[in-house]
C-alpha cells in the first residue's frame, strides 16, 4: 500500500488542512499519515479562534518515525504556523523521502492578495524557499505574488501574467510551480504551470462558477496527491484535481444548505474515486 505523510494544521472546524487531507487521500486508497502542526477551534477565518502551536512536537514525532524507519511515497505539506515550522518541514523532507518520493508544498498562506492572520512578508518569503525545495509547488495567485514580493493582479489576471509569475518562481529555484485559481485565456478556471525541466508551460480549465469558496486550494492540494500516488502523471493528477475541485464548489454553490466556510469536498468523493477509477 501507498503511504503519505501530510504536514499542515487542524482546524476543528473549517474543513480545511488536515480535516481536508486526510479524507480525500484515504479515500484515493492511500495510507494517510499525519503531523499537525497546531491545533485550532476553527480556521483563521472566523474570529476569536484558538491556537495550539505544537511546533515543539514535530522534531520528536521526526525522530520516533526515524527509529522506526518509516519512509513515504509523497510528503505534502499545507498551512504552516511559524517560521521555524518550515524548516522542521525541511528535516522531514531530508529524513523520509526516497527514491521517486514526491515532496508536495502547497504554501497554503494568503487569498485575495491578503495573508492569513497570523503572517508576515517575512513568512512568504520563506515560503519561497519551502517550495524551491519541492518536486511541485501549488500556490494561488495571491501567494504566488507574496513569495516574489510583486504586487497583487488580482484574482483574474490574465494568462500572460500568470505565465510570467511562474518564469519568475522558477528563477527562485522552484521546479514546478502550478498557480491553481487561474483564469484562462478562454475564460475558464483551473490551473496554469511551469515545468522548468522541459521548458514547458500546462494549463487546464474547466468552466467558471460565479462564487468564491473558502478551502479549495487544500481540496485541490490533496486531490492531486491522491491522484499522483495512484499512478497518474503529473499532468493528470492536476486534471484531475481540477475536475474533482470544481464539481465541489457546483455542488457547495447548489446546495442551499451550504456553509460559507468550506465547500462540500465529501459529496463528490465519489465521482473523485471514478476519476481515479477506482470505481
Ligand atoms: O485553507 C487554508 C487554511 C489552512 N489552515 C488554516 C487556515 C486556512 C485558511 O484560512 O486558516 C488554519
Amino acid at each position: 500500500m501507498k503511504r503519505v505523510a501530510s504536514i499542515q494544521d487542524i482546524s476543528c472546524i473549517g474543513k480545511c488542512s488536515l480535516t481536508v487531507a486526510l479524507p480525500i487521500i484515504s479515500a484515493a486508497g492511500i495510507e494517510t499519515a499525519i503531523v499537525p502542526t497546531a491545533v485550532l477551534s476553527t480556521h483563521t477565518q472566523f474570529k476569536g479562534f484558538t491556537f495550539r502551536d505544537l511546533t515543539d512536537d514535530l522534531e520528536p514525532i521526526r525522530d520516533h518515525w526515524i527509529k522506526e524507519g518509516f519512509r513515504f511515497d509523497a510528503i505534502y505539506t499545507g498551512y504552516l504556523g511559524s517560521l521555524r515550522q518550515i524548516e522542521i518541514v525541511k528535516s522531514f523532507f531530508k529524513a523520509f523521502a526516497k527514491e521517486g518520493t514526491y515532496r508536495i508544498v502547497d504554501p497554503a498562506m494568503a487569498d485575495n492578495g491578503t495573508l492569513y492572520v497570523g503572517f508576515d512578508n517575512a513568512f512568504a518569503l520563506e515560503m519561497a524557499g519551502l517550495c524551491a525545495e519541492a518536486d511541485i509547488a501549488l500556490p494561488n495567485i495571491s501567494e504566488a505574488v507574496l513569495m516574489l514580493g510583486e504586487e497583487y493582479p488580482g484574482e483574474d489576471a490574465s494568462e500572460e501574467i500568470v505565465r510570467d509569475l511562474l518564469k519568475k518562481l522558477s528563477a527562485k529555484g522552484i521546479k514546478f510551480p502550478v498557480i491553481t485559481g487561474a483564469t484562462l485565456s478562454d475564460g475558464s478556471f483551473g490551473f496554469i504551470g511551469y515545468d522548468s525541466a522541459k521548458d514547458e508551460f500546462i494549463s487546464y480549465g474547466n468552466e467558471k462558477v460565479p462564487t468564491k469558496s473558502h478551502g479549495t486550494g487544500d481540496v485541490y492540494a490533496s486531490a492531486f496527491t491522491g491522484a499522483l500516488i495512484n499512478g497518474k502523471s503529473v499532468y493528470d493528477a492536476l486534471v484531475i484535481a481540477a475536475d474533482y475541485t470544481s464539481a465541489c464548489i457546483r455542488n457547495t454553490y447548489n446546495d442551499p444548505d451550504r456553509v460559507s466556510y468550506a465547500v462540500n469536498f465529501e459529496l463528490e468523493l465519489p465521482y473523485y474515486l471514478k476519476l481515479l477509477g477506482r470505481i
